[in-house]
């Protein structure tokens, strides 16, 4: 069963004026697209054709790097989509909260660590909130690597990333990616952030 790019669950211009409906819809249908066909074409005729995204990402370093740059942009993005919606943003809540405040102290906090580390990314890549020995901690990687990754510096389940790429934001921002990091906020899905917690846990 081959790789499939996802439906969104949201119109392209649902998270405006955040994200723009040009970027939403180059980015899912040309550049996620392309991620799902060139993956697809890595894997044909291998064992991997078995495997989950997830398990593929957690023995990338058996694999070429075609595998781990569109394995990557596959789970990344697929992520992406589903931690984003229309009338979204705001504070989490539950047991989400109390993780962010634990591992944090506050949510100003979070933020403040998360957004650093989309800022400073150098290049192309992702930052993200992932779940490491039982607690959350911020991170970011290089390209499209994630860090179920066996080769990421820091390791663990991601619950949260975003896509620090210049084609997550250039039409709209510019080159000021603080901007489309500000902007992000709103349009988080802190209920889809919640469950990927639980079922991280
Ligand atoms: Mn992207």
């Amino acid at each position: 069963m081959a790789f499939e790019l996802p439906k969104l669950a949201y119109a392209y211009n649902a998270l405006e004026p955040h994200i723009d409906a040009r970027t939403m819809e180059i980015h899912h249908t040309k550049h996620h697209q392309a991620y799902v066909t060139n993956l697809n074409n890595a894997i044909a005729g291998t064992d991997a054709e078995k495997l989950s995204i997830e398990e593929i990402c957690k023995n990338i370093s058996k694999y070429p790097m075609p595998v781990r740059n569109n394995g990557g942009g596959h789970f990344n993005h697929t992520m992406f989509w589903s931690i984003m919606a229309p009338n979204a943003g705001g504070e989490p809540t539950g047991e989400l909260a109390t993780a962010i405040n634990t591992a944090f102290g506050t949510f100003a906090e979070f933020k403040t660590q998360f957004a650093n580390a989309a800022a400073t990314r150098f290049g192309s890549g992702w930052a993200w909130l992932l779940v490491k020995d039982g607690k959350l901690v911020v991170s970011s990687t290089p390209n499209q690597d994630n860090p179920l990754m066996d080769v990421a510096e820091v390791k663990g389940t991601p619950i949260l990333g975003i896509d620090v790429w210049e084609h997550a934001y250039y039409l709209h921002y510019q080159n000021r990616r603080p901007d489309y990091v500000s902007a992000f906020w709103n349009v988080i899905n802190w209920n889809q952030v919640a469950a990927n917690l639980k079922a991280a846990k």
